[in-house]
């Protein structure tokens, strides 16, 4: 579609997240003006950018799905990345939000304007005016690479796990792999076969356990396709299951041990030697950094034809990579699979409120919301997976769905009530700050022991939920305006 000149609603990005928020808000107000903005050329956010060989989700589909468009055709427990990918574009059209979509549009700036109580909006595509702004744009999206000497001096391949060279064949290579979370784990049993050589740079060990995957049967799928519920019942399970996870990672350490042993037995069954082994066991609380789940990722670390660099990285040259001992590994490619700079999304520098401050500016380095949505200052702003929404134990999806629920109770409220403006006050956003942060203390996230993107530079959390979903699910059900400063509108506004 064409971008419009004005919106009501504008949401920025097309993943899990502004789809969930324009399709929430559209089922509450059928009638809502709404358009999506996406800065690529189809929808599906980390889902259409993260292609790695082996990219798959790491929470099982029956939970890592909307609600309100269960799938009874995922192949897998837990899915690959094309098929997610498909899901997505599966939903834009199931839900009519296709032709809402703006692609190829990315969002250059935003600027509140106090006098006309709207945002003005600069995009790749032309400028336009909207009363409310949805920022649904990942906290995982700005791949990171390791500040170290030399990068620029490497004369052979290298790129991010993000954004995967696939024109280029490892096949013979000598492959070094820098980091070793979620990314690495699922990529290098991929390409293990191919390269000559392997290097695998682990700066820390994770906790890894089984990934109990399983194919879904016909049958199965009959079934949920038959009796919808039965499917909806998987899931209430697996939520519950899930759920009762967070009372070990945040309240009662006491089960952790239990899963302690079975990470430990995996370590123990899958990786044979010895000096491997020692190298790969983490000196931190399980849960204290995501938890891996695989079944051939320690596997792969054992083979002979597999070196395990028990070292940051501290420096690349011409043709190899350095650890921190100044040892150096020739290689022909580098894959580095360090993850995201998740404290500072690309739109927090892009969004400036009403004292003419970037969101970035702002937050100085350590976000915080009202309810991981709403930021004093930035009226009419909406965040989705803002600060303190991630999870360790659940489906992200929950929560998306849950903060979408609060933005279409915000409009439906401001239309009841007659608010041009609705800003979330100093006092509550620090009360609700203060809260989040006591509940964190003792938590593993906090105190496990481990250095984890998790924490910012001073130790602060501005990434985890602290407790059970339903616990936020309950706080985002109803948009309480006495934690708001409202603007009446004016004549002729809505
Ligand atoms: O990145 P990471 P990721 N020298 O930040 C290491 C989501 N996700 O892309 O642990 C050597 O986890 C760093 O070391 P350390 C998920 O939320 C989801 O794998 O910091 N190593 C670490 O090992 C996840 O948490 C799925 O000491 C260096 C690695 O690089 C997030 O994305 C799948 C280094 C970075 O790990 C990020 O995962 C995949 C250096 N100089 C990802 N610098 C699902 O299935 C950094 N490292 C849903």
């Amino acid at each position: 579609m064409k971008l419009p000149e004005s919106v009501r609603v504008l949401v920025v990005g097309a993943g899990f997240a502004g789809i969930a928020a324009a399709s929430k808000i559209l089922a509450e107000d059928p009638g809502a003006d709404v358009v999506i903005i996406e800065r690529a050329g189809d929808v599906g956010g980390t889902w259409r950018d993260n292609t790695y060989p082996g990219c798959a989700c790491d929470v099982p589909t029956s939970l890592y799905s909307f609600s309100f468009a269960p799938s009874p055709d995922w192949t897998h427990t837990f899915a690959r990345q094309p098929e997610i990918y498909r899901y997505l574009r599966g939903a834009v059209d199931s839900t009519g939000l296709r032709q809402r979509i703006v692609t190829d549009c990315e969002l250059l700036s935003a600027t509140w304007n106090s006098a006309a109580s709207h945002w003005m909006v600069e995009t790749s595509k032309g400028s336009l005016t909207a009363d409310v702004l949805v920022a649904a744009t990942g906290a995982l999206s700005t791949p990171k690479l390791p500040d170290v000497p030399g990068i620029e001096s490497f004369r052979g391949t290298m790129f991010h796990s993000a954004t995967w060279n696939h024109e280029h064949d490892v096949t013979g290579e000598r492959v070094a792999v820098i980091g070793t979370g979620a990314s690495a784990v699922q990529f290098v049993p991929e390409i293990v076969d191919q390269a000559a050589r392997l290097t695998v740079f682990q700066r820390t060990p994770a906790w890894v356990v089984p990934r109990l995957d399983r194919t879904l049967g016909r049958l199965e799928k009959a079934l949920y396709r038959r009796i919808p519920v039965s499917q909806k019942l998987v899931r209430g399970v697996i939520y519950g299951y899930r759920e009762a996870y967070v009372t070990a990672l945040a309240h009662h350490p006491r089960v952790l041990p239990a899963v302690t042993t079975v990470a430990k037995v995996h370590l123990r069954r899958q990786v044979k030697n010895k000096a491997k082994r020692a190298a790969l066991t983490p000196d931190f609380m399980l849960g204290c950094k995501r938890i891996l789940l695989s079944n051939d990722w320690l596997k792969t670390l054992d083979r002979p034809d597999v070196d395990l660099v028990p070292s940051r990285l501290s420096g690349v040259t011409e043709d190899a990579v350095v650890d921190a001992d100044g040892h150096s590994y020739p290689v022909d490619t580098i894959i580095f699979a360090t993850g995201f700079t998740p404290t500072e999304p690309p739109v927090s520098h892009a969004l400036v409120g009403t004292d003419g401050r970037t969101l970035a500016e702002h937050w100085d380095g350590s976000p915080n919301a009202f309810r991981g949505t709403t930021v004093h200052g930035f009226p009419n702003l909406f965040l989705m997976y803002g600060p303190n929404t991630n999870l360790g134990h659940s489906s992200i999806v929950y929560m998306l769905e849950s903060q979408a629920t609060y933005v279409a109770e915000a409009l439906r409220q401001m239309t009841e009530r007659r608010l041009s403006s609705v800003e979330v006050t100093e006092h509550s956003q620090q009360q609700y700050n203060s809260w989040i942060h006591d509940s964190l203390a003792g938590t593993v996230w906090n105190s496990g022991g481990c250095s984890s993107w998790y924490l910012d530079s001073e130790g602060r959390n501005p990434v985890m939920w602290p407790t059970y979903t339903f616990t936020f699910r309950n706080s985002t059900r109803t948009f309480d305006v006495s934690h708001y400063r409202g603007i009446p509108a004016k004549e002729g506004q809505q």
